[in-house]
Order: C-alpha cells, then sequence, then structure tokens
C-alpha cells in the first residue's frame, strides 16, 4: 500500500513538473508588415537591412514562405486569429461597425486560460468591445495613434505620453515582470499599431534613409491591362489616393509632436518638394513613393528595435530558453507593386503574410518552410503547443509538427480567400478565390464587376508578379476547371454560404 501510494504521489509529481515546463508563447503580431520590407525574406529591400532583430529570429528558428491569411484586412483578420475561424464563421467580415465581433464566442485564449496558462493581449486589437478570456489586457482604441496612445483595460481609459511602439513593448515587459503570475506558463499576445497608415516614424528616426533612394518594384507604374475591373477601379494607387496631407504628412508636420525637438532639414525636403514643384505623374508617383517607403521603413526599425527589447529581457530573465517567440503580421502590404499601398486584394502581396518562429530545441535555426499556412492556423497551433484540447469546429490545423520539421502527410495542398468590404475605404471589389503553389483563380462578384462577375487566372510560378491574367487562354481550360471544381470543394469544406 504504501508503495503504491508512494509511486502514485511520484507520477504526480512528475506530470506537474511536465507541467510547469509547458513553453510560454509570445506572439508579436504587427499591422499591414509586408514581408517584401523584412530582411530575412530577402527582395529588393534586403540591402538596406530593415530589420535586424526579426531577421535574428528567423536565423534561430523557422521561417515560413507561404503563410497566407484568410481575408486581407485587420480586424477580421484578429478575429481569425483568436477564433481559429474563416469570416463567415466568426461573424466579423469587414472592419465595419455593421459587422461586431461576437466576443462570446469560443476563442483560444479562453481555452488557453482553462487549461492553466497566463494570458495577456497588449495592443492593437481592432475589435471593439472588452475582451474576454485574458488575465491581463490592455488595448488600442480602433486603430489606435502613433503618438500618446490612449489604452483601454478593465479599469477603463488610460493614455500615455510617447511613441506607441514603445509604450506597448514597456507594457508588455512589465507584464512578463511585474504582473503575471509566474507559477504559470503564459502566453502573450504583443500587438503593434505599427506599421499601419499613416506611418508615423517615431521622432528620433525621422531622417533615417533620407540620403538614400529607396530601389522600386518593376511594376510600379502598371497599367492593369489584362486584369478586370477591381484593378482598375481600386483606390490604393500612390499616384492618385495617397494625399498630402495625412499620408505625406504635410499636417503632421505642424503638430506638436514632430516640432517638439525641431523638424530635421532633410525630412522637410522632400514634402516641400511635392508642394512646391510642378512635378509629371511619373515624377510624383516616384516621390511619393520614396516618402511613403521611408515613413514605413521608419515605423518598421522601431518595431524591430522593439522586439530586441524584448529579445533581450527574455534573456536576461532566463525565460528565453523554454519560450516560443512567434513573428506575424495581420496581412502583407503592397509597397508600390502594382502602383498601390494598402492591402484586400487576393494578389500576393497582400494575400501572404510573413511568420517566424523561434522555438528553442523544436524548430530548427535558420530552416525556412514553404507548405501552405494559413491565419486559421494559429489558434489551433497555440492551443497544441499548450497541449490543451482543440474545438473540432476551428477550420485551421496545428502547424506544431510543420515547425518541428514533420510535415503531415495530408497537409492541405490549396487555400481557400474572401474579401467582403465594398463599398469600403479603397474601393477593392468584393472576391473570393482559391491558389494552391501553382496557380490562383480569383472570382470577383457584385454589381459593380462586368456582368457581376469576373474571372482572373494566374499561373504563380511563370508571372509571380501577377501581371498576367490568363483566364481567357483557351490552352488552359482544364486547369480552370480543376480550379474551380477545388473552389467548390474548399467552400463546403469551410461551409461557406
Ligand atoms: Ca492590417
Amino acid at each position: 500500500m504504501k508503495i503504491l501510494s508512494t509511486l502514485i504521489l511520484l507520477l504526480c509529481l512528475i506530470s506537474a513538473g511536465a507541467k510547469n515546463k509547458r513553453p510560454n508563447i509570445i506572439w508579436i503580431f504587427t499591422d499591414d508588415h509586408s514581408y517584401q520590407t523584412i530582411g530575412a525574406y530577402g527582395g529588393r529591400l534586403q540591402s538596406l537591412n530593415p530589420t535586424p532583430n526579426i531577421d535574428q529570429l528567423a536565423a534561430e528558428g523557422i521561417r515560413f514562405d507561404k503563410c497566407y491569411v484568410e481575408n486581407s484586412i485587420c480586424a477580421p483578420s484578429r478575429a481569425a486569429l483568436l477564433t481559429g475561424k474563416m469570416s463567415h464563421m466568426n461573424g466579423k467580415f469587414t472592419n465595419t461597425k455593421k459587422h461586431p465581433f461576437n466576443h462570446d464566442q469560443q476563442q483560444f485564449q479562453k481555452i488557453l486560460r482553462k487549461n492553466g496558462y497566463e494570458t495577456a493581449m497588449i495592443g492593437k486589437i481592432h475589435l471593439d468591445g472588452d475582451m474576454q478570456g485574458f488575465n491581463y489586457w490592455e488595448v488600442l482604441i480602433g486603430q489606435g495613434s502613433y503618438v500618446n496612445p490612449t489604452l483601454l483595460s478593465e479599469n477603463g481609459k488610460k493614455q500615455y505620453e510617447g511613441y506607441t511602439t514603445d509604450i506597448i513593448t514597456d507594457k508588455s515587459i512589465d507584464w512578463l515582470e511585474n504582473k503575471r503570475n509566474k507559477d504559470k506558463p503564459f502566453m502573450m499576445m504583443l500587438h503593434h499599431k505599427a506599421p499601419h497608415r499613416p506611418w508615423v516614424p517615431k521622432r528620433e528616426h525621422m531622417t533615417m534613409y533620407e540620403d538614400i533612394s529607396i530601389p522600386e518594384p518593376a511594376n510600379l507604374f502598371d497599367d492593369y491591362a489584362t486584369r478586370t475591373t477591381a484593378a482598375h477601379g481600386q483606390e490604393m494607387s500612390i499616384l492618385k489616393d495617397m494625399n498630402l496631407d495625412r499620408d505625406l504628412k504635410m499636417k503632421e508636420l505642424e503638430k506638436e509632436w514632430f516640432k517638439k525637438g525641431g523638424i530635421d532639414d532633410r525630412f522637410d525636403e522632400r514634402r516641400k518638394q511635392y508642394a512646391n514643384l510642378n512635378l509629371s505623374d511619373e515624377e510624383l508617383a516616384r516621390l511619393k513613393y520614396q516618402i511613403y517607403m521611408k515613413d514605413y521603413l521608419r515605423c518598421i526599425w522601431s518595431v524591430d528595435e522593439n522586439i530586441g527589447r524584448v529579445m533581450a529581457y527574455l534573456k536576461e530573465s532566463g525565460l528565453d530558453d523554454n519560450t516560443i517567440v512567434m513573428y506575424s503580421s495581420d496581412q502583407g502590404f503592397y509597397m508600390g507593386e502594382h502602383g498601390w499601398f494598402d492591402k484586400r486584394f487576393m494578389y500576393e502581396e497582400s494575400f501572404r503574410t510573413p511568420l517566424i518562429v523561434r522555438w528553442p530545441g523544436q524548430a530548427k535555426a535558420g530552416s525556412v518552410n514553404k507548405d501552405l499556412i494559413q491565419n486559421i492556423d494559429f489558434a489551433e497551433t497555440f492551443l497544441d503547443i499548450a497541449g490543451a484540447p482543440i474545438p473540432d469546429d476551428m477550420q485551421g490545423k496545428s502547424i506544431v509538427p510543420i515547425i518541428k520539421g514533420k510535415t503531415p502527410k495530408d497537409w492541405r495542398k490549396s487555400l481557400y480567400y474572401h474579401y467582403y468590404e465594398y463599398p469600403g475605404a479603397h474601393a477593392v471589389r468584393r472576391h473570393e478565390g482559391v491558389a494552391n503553389k501553382q496557380y490562383k483563380l480569383i472570382r470577383f462578384y457584385g454589381e459593380d464587376v462586368k456582368g457581376g462577375e469576373e474571372w482572373e487566372l494566374y499561373n504563380l510560378k511563370k508571372d509571380p508578379s501577377e501581371m498576367n491574367n490568363i483566364y481567357s487562354n483557351s490552352k488552359i481550360q482544364g486547369v480552370i476547371k480543376e480550379m474551380k471544381a477545388e473552389l467548390k470543394r474548399l467552400k463546403e469544406q469551410y461551409k461557406v454560404q
């Protein structure tokens, strides 16, 4: 009897020990951060070394090259992140109040908390109302501001002085150090506002990149020759839709934040050019591109610098060995490709999003994965890491085996996408589509597309920039038939009405 009770006690101790060793998770999430501006992803901006700390995460972990979203826009992406469900299942179709997020629904953090994790959400969540399932939450209201932000928590609203990217990081480190229950494993969501429009840099970074010329994409002057109504009718053109006051900060320059400490002349110079010179459309597009890219990259520099601070804290506190750090963005962004800024389209730059995972002892340092991952996988992944149950109605799959280098044999071969916010900002027509590693089929629909429905097909291997819509090419009708069948199959699988 005594031996038996000793054995039971021993087993309990072992299992308690194993539980305490469950890894912590820090999920660092930005808003609108393009993979094109992450050094580790290569590309035309790599030589600028825009993200040394994110690159370090990739060097110590795994980089995902084919991670995609299901609806390329801020609030719906966050709803998919928390629920593991696509927009039509979680109810958050658009950024607008017409589709409020139902916080009472199932979300991964509620399950994680029930299973012994401390949970925290700090920064931009863009879902109105009180958060649920977090031991601690303090969030920006709506889009939030770049400077002197007001944050909402269980205790109400409070304004803070300073640069928001720094403040969100300060609060996150403070939670790690002082506010959490240190007897439990934790999951912290550190969500930046940056680098969302209007790309306001920290004062100290205002003149970074000022004396260099940022390389342009080859399709900065795309004429959409083979594309349907949607590409022609969008309102996200750098030339036509990027505005002087807010986007290029002529008005911002008058604000106290910019004036404090003096505005560097070099920061002001290009804006003066914009206002005073009589430029051709081509010259103007190029000048606006330079201003836009530099402000964007400066915002990214703050994000990256603060990731460095978090990593330094993890090391100092001894947390780094048992803490998984994941970096991603709510979707990708156009850095002048097709002449655009913003997102929304199923084209690669906004459909795709960065994902980097540092998991010491599990993710092989410096490895690269090209499986098709989607943002509906994140919730399941967090639960899997914690050994918590994954509800059947979540629509993604845990990527834990993939992080560990073992892709399941039945892993998905295609992705479903659906964008709903039209009429709306930037006038991107509603569309849905299917993509695999070779082809992408897009169906634009609604009253403002020709005939109520228009299709595009791209051969991603031959045409990675998606300049040549081959839908009407008679030689690939077999491919179209297959892709349409796959679209139908995915819609059934995901229960799209
Ligand atoms: Ca966004």
